[in-house]
């Protein structure tokens, strides 16, 4: 008997999953452009357009290999706006109740599948390295979850990096030696931008007409939207930019926003790279002497480790992981998070950048926008809808653990030791931002103080019963004990104006 197969947006994979699983002589793939993904929250229109285009060339992919697709477009009159609605209508008009599908990225389409009137087999992603269930193992019985522990038993598991039962280059760990700033340099690759093929140009002209208010610039488009241009990608990247990824990881500059990060991430949630292709491109040239081991292990991390225990922890929590606010935090999102206008240079220039690119790297989403959204006290469901929102790369299942969890502490520590906050100097340190800024890095009071150097005491001063017996905290209390008492209150004073202004809508 026929059965429908189901391929989201992000599931884009050749023979995975449910396609691992199903037959092409008597099944029938079903893949739908609706409103109802567009605008669960109001995407970026370059993440619009890279995952309607990206689909549409998965369709024709699969078509050229044999399959049956019933695809409908977002601007079908037929389509019914919703991937439910989709099915039920395939199933009436093709008389198949049966549907084969592979388990979906978040919490909210996993149940909208389970409660669907056809009888649907839910098959595992298998695209991921650590199973939901051997991630439940592993966490059973731990008192915390630390990515490190996570990350050394998937580094034994799966052979990646080891010499024997033996880490490669006798460490599981070098983020030491990746803590450089970067300076400009004229002679760093840029990453390769594709020019839009005739199905792209097509999708950006129906994003533009549909989407218009969406934050975001729909062109220049430049992403790769198949599987060969995401290869190409990781090529260049594993070539050009991994032997300094490790190094300058953590770096930040206002001209450049890409550095040397890989700008694969939309391409592995599309499905369009697997993670374990990218890991043993990055271990093929360390073994082949092209890559030191710190960017290696560097980026390896990232992948193996990082992107594989947020999906664990996202999957362990169940519904609701995006609805946890810990630390009570209940200030609206400023507006200067849409319309990039503060006199912040830092917060102006990533705001910018992710207008244009839908791209911000790790330490900008974590030291910058984020760490001023905690400082600053915001609501974290405010604060995940907007990382949700501007980044190609963002889908609930990995956005949510690392706003929520890492970057806002909303979870209450379950996925780190402390929370995530820094004054300017980190920033001043990290980055060529604070010389070109209206707010002064290196003045603590007063009028031109740089506001994280406020707000940071006056989170560790509002949060004091949580924090102070956090031994990774200790020093941060020891200092802030040892100022001046009045310096203190005049801290916790200015702290207090700078978030009113902010409250009144003033410019800051
Ligand atoms: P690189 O810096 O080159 O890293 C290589 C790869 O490692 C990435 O492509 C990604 O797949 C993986 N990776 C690195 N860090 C993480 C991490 N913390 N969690 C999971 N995977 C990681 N990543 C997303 O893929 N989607 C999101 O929606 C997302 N939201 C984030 C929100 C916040 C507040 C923060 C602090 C981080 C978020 N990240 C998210 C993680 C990380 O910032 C991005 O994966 C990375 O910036 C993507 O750019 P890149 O491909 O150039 O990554
Ligand atoms: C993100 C997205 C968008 C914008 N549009 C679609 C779509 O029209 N059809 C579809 O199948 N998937 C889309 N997606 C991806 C889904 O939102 C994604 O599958 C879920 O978020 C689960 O991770
Ligand atoms: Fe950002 Fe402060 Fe530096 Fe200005 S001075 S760029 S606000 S860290």
């Amino acid at each position: 008997m026929s059965r429908l197969v189901l391929v989201l947006g992000d599931q884009l994979t050749m023979g995975a999953g449910a396609l691992a699983r199903a037959e092409k002589d008597r099944d029938l793939v079903v893949m739908a452009e609706v409103m109802d993904e567009a605008t669960y929250v109001r995407h970026h229109p370059k993440k619009i357009i890279l995952v309607l285009a990206a689909m549409r060339r998965f369709a024709e992919a699969l078509r050229a290999d044999g399959w049956r697709v019933a695809y409908t477009r977002l601007d079908d009159e037929a389509g019914a706006g919703s991937i439910a609605g989709e099915l039920l209508r395939r199933a009436e008009a093709e008389g198949i109740e049966r549907v084969l599908a592979t388990r979906p990225g978040e919490w909210r389409l996993r149940q909208l599948l389970e409660d669907l009137p056809l009888k649907v087999t839910v098959l595992p992603d298998d695209r991921f390295l650590c199973p939901p269930d051997d991630f439940a193992d592993w966490a059973r019985g731990r008192k915390t979850l630390r990515m490190e522990h996570f990350y050394r038993m998937m580094r034994r598991r799966t052979g990646f990096l080891m010499e024997g039962d033996e880490p490669a280059g006798g460490k599981w760990n070098f983020d030491h030696e990746n803590r450089k700033p970067a300076t400009d340099d004229l002679l760093r690759e840029a990453p390769p931008m594709h020019d839009p093929c005739a199905v792209t140009r097509e999708v950006i002209a129906l994003v533009k007409d549909r989407f218009p208010d969406h934050f975001g610039d729909p062109e220049p488009f430049w992403f790769a939207t198949d599987r060969q241009g995401a290869l190409e990608c990781l090529r260049d990247f594993v070539k050009n930019h991994l032997p300094d990824f490790g190094t300058y990881q953590d770096a930040m500059l206002a001209g450049d926003p890409f550095l040397h990060h890989a700008l694969i991430a939309p391409y592995l949630n599309l499905g369009l790279l697997t993670p374990r292709e990218v890991c043993e491109g990055a271990q093929d040239a360390y073994r082949a002497g092209d890559v030191p081991i710190n960017s290696a292990e560097g980026f390896i991390r990232q992948i193996l480790g990082w992107r594989e225990y947020v999906r664990g922890i996202y999957d362990l929590h169940g519904p609701g992981y995006a609805e946890q606010n810990a630390l009570g935090h209940d200030r609206d999102l400023p507006g200067f998070y849409w319309d990039g206008r503060t006199d912040m240079a830092c917060i102006a220039a990533v705001v910018a950048q992710t207008r244009e690119h839908a791209y911000a790297h790790h330490i900008q989403r974590l030291m910058v926008t984020g760490n001023l959204a905690l400082l600053a006290g915001v609501d974290p469901a405010q604060v995940h809808d907007w990382y949700l929102s501007v980044y190609a790369d963002a889908y609930e299942w990995v956005e949510a653990p690392n706003t929520i969890g890492m970057s806002q502490f909303a979870d209450g520590g379950q996925l780190g030791s402390k929370p995530y906050v820094s004054s300017g100097a980190y920033i001043d340190r990290m980055s060529d931002y604070c010389g070109a800024c209206a707010y002064r890095v290196k003045e603590k009071t007063g009028a031109r103080a740089c506001p994280f150097n406020l707000l940071y005491w006056h989170f560790l001063d509002r949060h004091r019963p949580r924090f102070e017996g956090n031994p990774r905290m200790a020093q941060m209390y020891r200092t802030w004990d040892r100022m001046d008492p009045d310096r203190r209150r005049t801290v916790l004073a200015e702290a207090g104006d700078w978030l009113a202004r902010l409250d009144r809508g003033e410019a800051v």
